[in-house]
């Protein structure tokens, strides 16, 4: 067996997420052989600027590099497929942000090349490894709340909420057709999925435009700031928000909504899974509390804290209780278990990380929602 710390790692992308990634392999302890960016030239720049020891040059030249064992992507949405095609090719694992592909033909392909790999192949749900989720998992998995009813929720930003906001997400040939649903409605399915065991397999969605022109920077703008300079007016064909139903295969039922436009709702992730015992429910900007709801007894507030949590919730806490785990510490805490399987040689039994399966089924779902969405029906996932 390997050690974690002798593993080389590589990160594209070297933005606003490529950076979180750099900062988490540090605190992991891998060796961080370099990044590629957009450019070498703006490669060279963040390389400078995060304290990365390299930039490559291109693909082929990261790829040439032996030391590197696990490349990471977090390059625009559209660069997935080849990029990733090109990592397995090279007999590298990869560890791939989301949404997988920009169609699920695309990531129905990458599953198959990255079974006949053999390599590690997963994809960057992050939130799953928030520990209260992991511990969430666990109660469901043991029976605590009961058969699924009902699962809702939410998640909002409003990073995106004026018309002068801009980022490649908005563009449908960078980041795929479905915007605020692949970018952070693919999240919020993937963790209740993931919570629940349940995956849907039907769909009933509408999608909203509510910004259908806006000023598109003529330079380049990191994720999460605005630019300053000359702007263009560019239409826009990708969702604002969304609505979705969703139906699963037990009878249990869904509502969410998805949103870039909620002004005050930074980066708000809330589920609530109604079972047939009890109920639970997380909201991501007050990560570190699990409400734990009853009928006959007061409801309960479980706070992180490794001495009250199940195993799973234990495996994925880093912190000592009250000490808040948050956004980076999800990244940690899911590169940390992606890891500990590519030192062991493979996916181990009972790992939780989002898988290349679990990421073709994110993009089956949005595939149906866009159905839906234009043909105003229900669509069953086995449709697409
Ligand atoms: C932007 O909406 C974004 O960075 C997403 O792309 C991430 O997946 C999410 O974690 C935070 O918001």
């Amino acid at each position: 067996m390997t050690e974690v710390a002798s593993i080389g790692a590589a990160v594209i992308g070297t933005g606003f997420i490529g950076t979180v990634h750099v900062q988490a392999l540090r605190r992991l302890g891998v060796q961080l052989r370099g990044v590629l960016g957009s450019s070498p030239e703006r490669g060279a720049e963040r390389a400078a600027a995060i304290g990365v020891p390299h930039a490559y040059a291109s693909l082929d030249d990261l790829l040439a590099d032996d030391s590197v064992d696990v490349v990471h992507v977090t390059s625009p949405n559209h660069a997935h497929y080849p990029q990733v095609k090109a990592i397995l090719a090279a007999g590298k694992h990869v560890i791939c942000e989301k949404p997988l592909a920009m169609t699920s033909a695309q990531s129905a392909e990458m599953v198959g090349i990255a079974r006949a790999s053999g390599k590690v192949a997963a994809v960057c749900y992050n939130i799953r490894f928030y520990p209260l989720n992991q511990q969430a998992r666990g109660m469901v998995e043991a029976g605590e709340i009961g058969d699924i009813r009902f699962v809702s929720g939410h998640y909002h930003q409003d990073w995106l909420a004026k018309p002068t906001d801009w980022n490649w997400r908005l563009q449908s040939g960078m980041g795929g057709a479905l915007r605020s649903v692949g970018d952070i409605g693919t999240h919020w399915i993937d963790l209740t999925s993931f919570i629940t065991g349940l995956r849907a397999e039907a769909v009933m969605a509408e999608l909203a435009t509510f910004l259908p022109e806006r000023a598109r920077p003529v330079g380049p703008v990191e994720t999460f700031s605005s630019a300053a300079g000359a702007t263009e007016t560019v239409p826009i064909d990708t969702d604002d928000a969304a609505m979705i139903l969703l139906r699963y295969p037990n009878g249990a039922r869904g509502v969410m909504s998805t949103s870039q436009v909620n002004m005050g709702r930074k980066n708000s992730l809330q589920w609530d899974i109604a079972g047939a015992g009890a109920s639970l429910a997380w909201d991501s900007e007050t990560p570190d509390h699990l409400f734990v709801g009853h009928r006959d007894r007061a409801n309960e507030t479980l706070m992180r804290d490794f001495t009250l949590m199940n195993a799973r919730g234990v495996a994925a806490a880093s912190l000592p209780p009250g000490h808040v785990e948050g956004f980076a510490d999800s990244f940690f805490n899911f590169f940390r278990a992606v890891y500990a399987d590519v030192a062991a040689g493979g996916r181990q039994d009972g790992s939780t990380w989002a898988s290349f399966e679990d990421g073709h089924y994110e993009m089956q779902l949005c595939d149906a929602v866009l159905r839906s969405a234009r043909e105003g029906r229900w669509v069953r996932l086995d449709e697409v």
